[in-house]
């Protein structure tokens, strides 16, 4: 199970510049790196606070541990944690009756903030529901805070708007076209599957412990670094001729870092940074969908553009500066739906390649590799992912022990 190791929050502000003369540009693009990850990170910057914070962690990872040791760095939303669940899922640490219970208060908060913004949504573009009774329920809805009172009541309510508004469903459909970003992507299935099950009865909702499936799609802030460690399984790989095709490599231990994204926690990376020794391989997440969202802490930074940033900032770290990375580039399903309605030149301009998904994958995949050129050592590992799609993470997990086998043979060649 994960393992909680600090807490820790303050607030940063990205300084990006728009500069025409390049080396102010650099200086104030380097001070903006510098406050995406928190000044802890710097040698230079308070480092007593730093040692001290080291001091008094109670990361686990001080000591060695054997197996593949995997630090997971991204931007809030990129779907860190969905993977590192997906993993856990597959193998032999899976989630207890606990973590599940504390799943279902977020999964139940996750349904009402949803239909809050489809419902705010429709006030701002003027949208009308039509029956007045259920108007009554929307107005009475929106006026709900958190922590919101889960009842039996909020949520026939809810399961009401969803099945019998139709500009509701409408509206959630044609969200991408209007910038909806606060409209959780995975809403739709708890709309069409969780409430049928939590409006059902009393009892119902009292003894609801959600499946694996709606864990995967919870909007959960991860707030602390939290380490998953000695995680096992085995991996299916394809093509073996002797009969199953299920096999166990070698490195069958998994000890994985997740931390939170948002640049509030970020500061907290320094402590998983001062392990890198031990977290050797170092995936980074991105959300491909998010190319025409802003930031939940800065409504004037695009997320893709914030994303790398601070991939950015991570590869000129003296800490990885030699390391190759590996890089997921996640939420492929929403990406492909969205190439249509919400076309990706007009947040990157120099896209000329339409709304083809191939060509659009490659165009990001280049923005980042080209973040990475003025390091010729380092090598970058791709994969394209649904990291809700269990099958495509199982496939994903082979190459990516390949990868890490290359990457340790890599490094023993640097030394
Ligand atoms: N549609 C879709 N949603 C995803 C995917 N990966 C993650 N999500 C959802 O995106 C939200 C944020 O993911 P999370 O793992 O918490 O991001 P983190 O902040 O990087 O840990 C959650 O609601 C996930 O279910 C994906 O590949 N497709
Ligand atoms: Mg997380």
């Amino acid at each position: 199970m994960g393992h909680r190791v600090s807490k820790q929050q303050q607030q940063h502000n990205n300084n990006s510049s728009n500069s025409n003369h390049n080396n102010k540009k650099e200086k104030r693009q380097s001070i903006g790196r510098r406050k995406l990850i928190g000044n802890l990170i710097y040698p230079n910057s308070n480092s007593n606070n730093s040692s001290k914070k080291r001091k008094s962690s109670s990361l686990q990872c001080k000591q060695e541990k054997s197996g593949v040791n995997v630090l997971v760095l991204g931007a809030s939303g990129s779907g860190k944690t969905t993977l590192i669940n997906q993993i856990r899922l597959m193998s032999s640490d899976n989630i207890s009756k606990e973590e599940r219970l504390e799943y279902r208060t977020v999964i139940l908060f996750n349904i009402i903030e949803a239909m809050q913004s489809i419902l705010s949504a429709m006030n701002k573009y003027d949208v009308p529901i039509d029956c007045v009774h259920r108007k009554a329920v929307a107005e009475k809805l929106l006026q709900e805070v958190n922590p919101f009172p889960t009842t039996l009541d909020i949520f026939r309510s809810i399961r009401s708007l969803w099945k019998e508004e139709g500009n509701i469903q409408l509206l959630y459909d044609t969200r991408h076209e209007y910038q909806l970003s606060t409209i959780n992507d995975t809403a739709e299935y708890y709309f069409e599957h969780t409430l049928e099950h939590v409006s059902s009865s009393k009892e119902a909702l009292i003894n609801y412990l959600p499946t694996d499936q709606e864990i995967l799609r919870a909007n959960r802030k991860t707030t602390s670094i939290v380490e998953h460690s000695n995680i096992s399984f085995k991996q299916v790989t394809e093509g073996s001729d002797a009969g199953s095709n299920i096999t166990t490599y070698d490195y069958s231990y998994y000890n994985i870092l997740d931390v939170g994204g948002l640049r509030s926690y970020r500061k907290q990376w320094a402590e998983a940074f001062a392990y890198k020794s031990l977290f050797s391989t170092l995936l980074f997440m991105v959300s491909l969908s998010e190319y025409d969202q802003c930031l939940l802490e800065d409504s004037t930074t695009n997320r893709m553009q914030e994303s790398l940033l601070l991939f950015e900032s991570i590869c000129d770290l003296q800490y990885f500066k030699k390391s190759s990375i590996i890089l997921f580039l996640n939420k492929t399903d929403v990406f492909k739906e969205k190439l249509s309605s919400s076309p990706l030149y007009v947040y990157f301009p120099h896209y000329k390649g339409g709304d083809h998904y191939e060509n659009a994958c490659q165009f990001i995949l280049g923005q980042y590799k080209k973040i990475t050129v003025k390091s010729p050592n380092k090598k970058i590992y791709t994969h394209f992912i649904c990291a809700l799609d269990t099958v495509d993470v199982q496939l994903v997990m082979s190459a990516l022990h390949e990868d890490i086998i290359q990457i340790s043979l890599d490094q023993t060649t640097l030394l």
